[in-house]
């Protein structure tokens, strides 16, 4: 069997199994298209695809994945100084792109590659060989506390397992509409909001954008969201109550807060799966289509995947409800390394080769896991985006009037954090000037929603910046 068992026939043919900001596509139309794509990229290293919320987005990295090729999904507004980066590590030689929108050219920071026009109206015949399990499905770029993001590996076994785990846990089937209008880069909107759809055989509409409206509107069974959605979504009642007729609202990629748990369920009538993941691991815990929703917590393991919480001596701890530790995993689900990065894979992997999350989490001895929090302030996920503080700094550090930059992430209603960059500045430049630079160079979600300009920052003896001094004085001044 396939990675894309929908796409071997046998789950029907409407004329809109898919539909991605308002375009119908058949399974059909889908797969012929694909097999153009994936006729052009056979044997190529990788394939980059700029990942706005389009069909073509979907043609593409359909097409990379029949060719056995990996696919490197570009957030579409990235700057020069990411995509850049992305580009040279992954070593595509084609970025696929809607046909009519030309050459690729230069893609960022001088990087010469080849577009690859991308035709909803072209179709193709033929099938090609089931790659390997082993073989990267993806190659999806992370952001970590310093430096440019990581290109995480993932298998397609990993994405097999974990789809077919998150179908049991969810009941999800060929019956289900699924519903999202998340970004198609990333874990949550790509593998499961559209492999997830290729894999259980559900239609699929993807909002374009994940705005309550949208979700009101789109009358599915399955919804995805991240918490500002979820929030965003509980506040618009009209919006809310027309989610009443779905089967289940599914939250992921960051804290959902209890009382947003507790609104979506009382204006819905639903209350919300929450499942954790990473983009190293996939989704590897989350509560039950059948079993408790428990406000606060992010369920069990899903099938296949193992965790335990170790101490900081690297002790594990015991599963009481009480004990702190950080969380590891291991399983079928996990990525099998980062791409050109042995310093990064040391650091992430433990000797008996669990993976080590980053996050601290409580587990109780009915087995459900609690996520308290992460171990590093320098990654801040805001929007359910990780953005590492690093990167930002570095990028405001470009700015020719910045002496120097530390950021954090504040709490934020909203956002869950906000980006908030402290910058002393060596020359005449605005707070606006120095969001729209970073925006502009990175991704527009990593810019900075408040920069203060300050004399100094606060420092050890060592002269390492005070993180959580910080991050204390920007809650304060919410
Ligand atoms: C604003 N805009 C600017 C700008 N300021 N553009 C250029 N320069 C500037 N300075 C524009 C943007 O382009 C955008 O335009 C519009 O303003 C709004 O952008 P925004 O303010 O960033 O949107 P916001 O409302 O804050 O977004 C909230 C959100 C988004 C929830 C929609 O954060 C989101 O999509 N989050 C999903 C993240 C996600 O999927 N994470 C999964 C990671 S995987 P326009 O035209 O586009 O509106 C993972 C594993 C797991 O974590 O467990 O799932
Ligand atoms: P990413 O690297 O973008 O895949 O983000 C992964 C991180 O998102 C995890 O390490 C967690 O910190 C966070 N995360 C994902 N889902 C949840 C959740 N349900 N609750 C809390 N944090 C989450």
């Amino acid at each position: 069997m396939g990675l894309l068992t929908a796409l071997e026939g046998g789950f029907g043919d409407a004329a809109d199994a898919l539909v991605v900001d308002g375009r119908p596509l058949s399974r059909e139309q889908l797969l012929g298209a694909a097999t153009l794509v994936a006729q052009r990229v056979a044997g190529a290293p990788a394939l980059a695809v700029l990942a706005r919320p389009a069909a073509e987005t979907v043609v593409a990295v359909v097409g990379g994945l029949l060719a056995g090729v990996p696919v490197v999904p570009l957030p579409p507004d990235s700057g020069p100084k990411e995509r850049g980066h992305i580009l040279r590590d992954c070593g595509a030689t084609l970025l696929a792109v809607p046909a009519g929108e030309g050459a690729a050219g230069d893609a960022g920071a001088g990087e010469e590659i080849e577009a690859l026009p991308v035709d909803l109206t072209a179709r193709s015949g033929g099938s090609f060989a089931e790659p390997a399990g082993d073989r990267p499905a993806f190659v999806l770029y992370t952001s970590g506390t310093t430096g440019p993001p990581k290109g995480a590996l993932i298998p397609r076994s990993a994405v097999a397992a974990d789809l077919d785990a998150l179908a049991a846990a969810w009941r999800w089937t060929a019956e289900d509409t699924l519903v999202h209008g998340l970004p198609l880069f990333h874990v949550h909107g790509l593998v499961l909001g559209v492999l997830g759809a290729m894999r259980t055989g559900s239609r699929l509409v993807h909002t374009g954008r994940p705005t309550p409206e949208a979700y009101a509107g789109a009358r599915g069974s399955l919804y995805f969201g991240v918490p500002t959605v979820w929030s965003r979504v509980a506040a618009d009642h009209t919006a809310a109550r027309a989610l009443a007729g779905a089967r289940l609202l599914v939250s992921g990629s960051a804290p959902l807060p209890v009382p947003v748990f507790e609104q979506l369920a009382a204006v819905t009538g639903h209350a919300p799966v929450e499942r954790y993941g990473m983009t190293e691991s996939l989704i590897t815990v989350s509560t039950r289509a059948d079993g408790e929703r428990r406000p606060g917590s992010v369920g069990l393991p899903v099938d296949g995947v193992r965790t335990r919480l170790v101490g900081e001596d690297g002790e594990p701890l015991p599963a009481d409800g009480e004990s702190v530790g950080e969380l590891q995993v291991a399983g079928p689900t996990l990525f099998s390394g980062y791409l050109n990065r042995p310093d990064a894979d040391a650091e992430s992997w433990t000797a008996d080769g669990w993976f080590r999350t980053g996050d601290v989490a409580v587990v109780g001895p009915d087995g459900f896991h609690r996520i308290v929090g992460r171990a590093s302030v320098d990654l801040i996920k805001s929007g359910g985006y990780k953005i590492g503080a690093g990167e930002v700094e570095a990028a405001l550090r470009d700015h020719p009037a910045v002496a120097d930059a530390a950021v954090v992430g504040a709490p934020d209603s909203d956002l869950g954090q906000a980006v908030v960059a402290y910058v002393i500045a060596d020359g005449p430049v605005t707070g606006e000037q120095l969001t729209a630079f970073v925006a502009e160079r990175l991704s527009v979600h990593k810019r900075p929603r408040r920069v203060v300009l300050v004399d100094e920052l606060p420092r050890n003896a060592l002269g390492k910046v005070l993180k959580k001094q910080l991050l204390q004085t920007a809650t304060r001044a919410l």
